[in-house]
């Protein structure tokens, strides 16, 4: 399976989404997220995830101004809960949080099915796609009933569903239906959250046979799935290892090994709970 950093996964609207990028979820230092970019840049990284809720879209759009091309990237952010029924606002902010007239993908940051709100959100997405300043919109945390309630309602269909994924929270059934659909999936917090060392001992043979790191054959693991991936890091040298993947390849057997990991277990709320 041959990958490299600038492969790309096509999107039901023809747009090509970078397989792998940097998330900045929970950088809220200004320093760190100006290294973490920088050195993910450098690393020919194209693909930024941010997102409103984050308080750090301002500090991505400087260091996309400082450090690269806002043209040659592509660049995500997320509507978060509480704009809801304000969506065109919420993304006007976040343009010039990030000082541009684009993104290349807009998502919807959870349901949140308490607030009644998320098929207003999605309808309010679609007019922000249709006027150019999104060139792609999707979902984020969204089960299959919040899927087909938004599609049922506008018959737009996402193009993107970002959800904790994980070797513990593999999401089979879910990817299965969103594939079906023609939603392409996307994995956040791809290494565990900080439990990786729950599966190590399984995942270490399999590293110390390709001469790679667990959390490089864990995210080789997911590309070979056929997820998007985000990895994220402050650490220069960790942003470095992240995108060191493309140079190997899983065989079955270590597929196989991995998907023995699944425990149904997420470390983040449940959406139909997450009421923030
Ligand atoms: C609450 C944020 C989860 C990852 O985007």
């Amino acid at each position: 399976m041959d990958f490299d950093i600038r492969s790309t996964i096509k999107l039901s609207n023809g747009i090509e989404m970078p397989r792998f990028g940097l998330g900045v979820w929970q950088v809220k230092d200004e320093n760190e997220l100006r290294t973490s970019v920088k050195s993910a840049l450098e690393n020919k990284y194209w693909h930024i995830d941010t997102a409103q809720i984050y308080g750090n879209e301002h500090m991505v759009g400087q260091a996309i101004a400082d450090f690269g091309k806002r043209d040659d990237l592509f660049v995500v952010t997320k509507l978060w809960n509480a704009d809801q029924a304000n969506a065109e606002a919420a993304f006007e902010a976040s343009l010039k949080n990030l000082q541009t007239d684009h993104v290349d993908l807009y998502l919807m940051h959870w349901p949140c099915p308490k607030r009644g709100t998320y098929v207003q959100a999605w309808k309010s997405m679609i007019d922000i796609y249709k006027s150019g300043r999104a060139k792609a919109i999707g979902v984020s945390n969204f089960k299959q009933e919040h899927l087909e309630r938004a599609i049922d309602a506008t018959g737009f269909v996402p193009m993107v569903n970002q959800v904790e994924r994980h070797p513990m929270y593999q999401q089979d059934e879910l990817a299965a239906y969103c594939r079906a659909k023609g939603i392409v999936m996307e994995a956040y917090s791809p290494l565990t959250s900080g439990h990786m060392s729950d599966i190590a001992p399984t995942i270490e043979p399999i590293a110390k046979k390709h001469g790679k790191s667990v959390a490089q054959v864990i995210l080789r693991w997911h590309l070979q799935g056929g997820w998007v991936i985000i990895p994220k890091s402050v650490t220069p040298s960790r942003v470095a290892e992240n995108a060191r993947i493309f140079d190997f390849n899983l065989d079955d057997d270590d597929m196989k090994i991995i998907a023995t990991l699944d425990r149904n277990v997420r470390f983040l709320p449940d959406p139909d709970e997450a009421d923030f």
